[in-house]
């Protein structure tokens, strides 16, 4: 069986490969000539865990090719990126448009095609089928449709493609059953069968149902402070109970899903209330470490900050709607100098300074994002380096403690109890 998967980013890539390391013949579409050439060399565009060894293995045995150009398959699988108009809020689908029309002259029947993009409810229906009928053939009577959308969280997608649970949503039963049959060689989660339009629509539940759990803590964050209460250790209470699961708060939510996802519900509806106040109070974290920031640096004449991370979240080298970017505007935008340190990241719209120049003659650490990394910085190392000796942890990974022995002030999000 030959599996054609359009759209080698964060998830059809692992996919394809996953595919072509369990007997399928694979062939993998990118509009990117880069990206094709290093996938061939097998080397991964991206940092993944576990995503190298497993190019290298199946680039070697020729069961997964990269090209610019779709071709004939059994199973065309659309993993395109559906990224937000941020003007608008609303779904740019030209990527998935497009990847459409570049299956539909070679489809034939009894393909399937599924779609693996996150999309707005309702953008099988309306968008993608007209389009693949082009090709003459009629979607349940000529060829099949499913949506089965990923899951898997970055950092850990190869083990959780495996084993996480899936839905599918068909156009009818037949082929929902039929992308079962083709996941099942790869996952080995429980698979849960729907319409296509109820995929759809669980999917973006899912992120929603995370991003407005962050802006609760976000929220209840921000109330600690005023409180005089170390929300940290109130969470980690709070949980105790079995009904409770808060999650963490932080310096706002990046990524490509939960960012981003919530606003395809409300793009359809006009009933969306609290999922629009979420991503209000999620996007409004980045300034709210900025008044804290303020606040330290007080009397601080031409201040010079350093953020230590600016990919979404630890131990990944994606800055995808980083709240990092939105901090350091805003801090721009309030006169002052920004530095930035990020050991994962290799590209960013600014320059990546490594630890001893990024700390130097510097006023404060805003600590963003929880790379491990972080915790292993000796506060004594880079104490004689800065000029004030200030740290703002967003992310409560540091030992206070041991910075404070080394004369630096520490503010942690959240915590009211903290002396600034
Ligand atoms: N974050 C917090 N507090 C938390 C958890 C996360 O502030 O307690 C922030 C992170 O720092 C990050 C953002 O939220 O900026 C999103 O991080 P994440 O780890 O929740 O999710 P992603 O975007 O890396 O991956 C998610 C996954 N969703 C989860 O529910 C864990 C994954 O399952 C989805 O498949 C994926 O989005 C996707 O493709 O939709």
């Amino acid at each position: 069986m030959k599996i054609c998967v359009l759209g080698l980013g964060h998830i059809g890539l692992p996919m394809a490969a996953l595919f072509a390391t369990n007997g399928y013949e694979v062939v993998g579409i990118d509009i990117n000539k880069n990206i094709v050439e290093s996938i061939n060399k097998g080397v991964a565009p991206f940092e993944e865990p576990g995503l190298p060894e497993l190019l290298e293995e199946v680039i070697k045995s020729k069961s997964l090719i990269a090209k610019t150009e779709v071709e004939e398959a059994d199973v065309f699988i659309i993993a395109a990126p559906t990224p937000l108009d941020k003007e608008m809020k609303i779904a740019e689908l030209k990527y998935v448009r497009s990847a459409a029309e570049m299956t539909y002259p070679y489809l034939r029947k009894d393909n399937l095609v599924v779609l693996e993009s996150t999309v707005p409810p309702g953008t099988s229906k309306k968008l993608l089928i007209p389009i693949l009928e082009r090709s003459g053939l009629k979607v349940g009577k000529d060829f099949y449709l499913a949506h089965c959308p990923e899951r898997a969280i970055p950092g850990n997608t190869i083990y959780e493609m495996i084993h996480n649970n899936r839905v599918v949503g068909g156009i009818d039963k037949k082929s929902a059953e039929l992308a079962k049959s083709l996941y099942s060689c790869v996952v080995k989660g429980n698979f849960y069968l729907t319409n296509i339009i109820t995929a759809e629509f669980v999917k973006l539940m899912e992120n929603t149902f995370r991003d407005i759990n962050i802006a609760l803590a976000n929220e209840f964050a921000q109330i600690a402070e005023e409180c005089g209460v170390n929300v940290w250790e109130a969470i980690e209470l709070a949980n105790k109970h079995p009904r409770v699961n808060i999650l963490k708060p932080g310096p706002g939510v990046g990524g490509h899903c939960i960012a981003i996802d919530p606003w395809f519900l409300t793009e359809n509806t006009t009933r969306c209330r609290i999922v629009s106040l979420a991503r209000e109070i999620n996007d409004g974290m980045p300034n709210h470490v900025l008044q804290i920031v303020k606040r330290m640096l007080e009397g601080v004449n031409d201040p010079i900050i350093t953020v230590f991370g600016v990919a979404y979240k630890g131990d990944v080298d994606d800055t995808r709607e980083t709240p990092a970017l939105k901090f350091i505007k805003l801090a721009e935008n309030e006169g002052y100098k920004v530095k930035v340190h990020d050991p994962h990241v290799k590209e960013f719209e600014y320059e990546l300074l490594t630890l001893e120049d990024a700390v130097r003659d510097s006023d404060c650490i805003v600590l963003i994002t929880d790379h491990k990394v972080f915790r292993e910085v000796d506060p004594k190392e880079i104490s004689s380096l800065m000029r004030s000796k200030n740290v703002v942890d967003t992310r409560n990974i540091l030992d206070a403690r041991r910075w404070e022995e080394e004369g630096f002030r520490v503010k942690v999000l959240g915590d009211g109890m903290g002396k600034t």
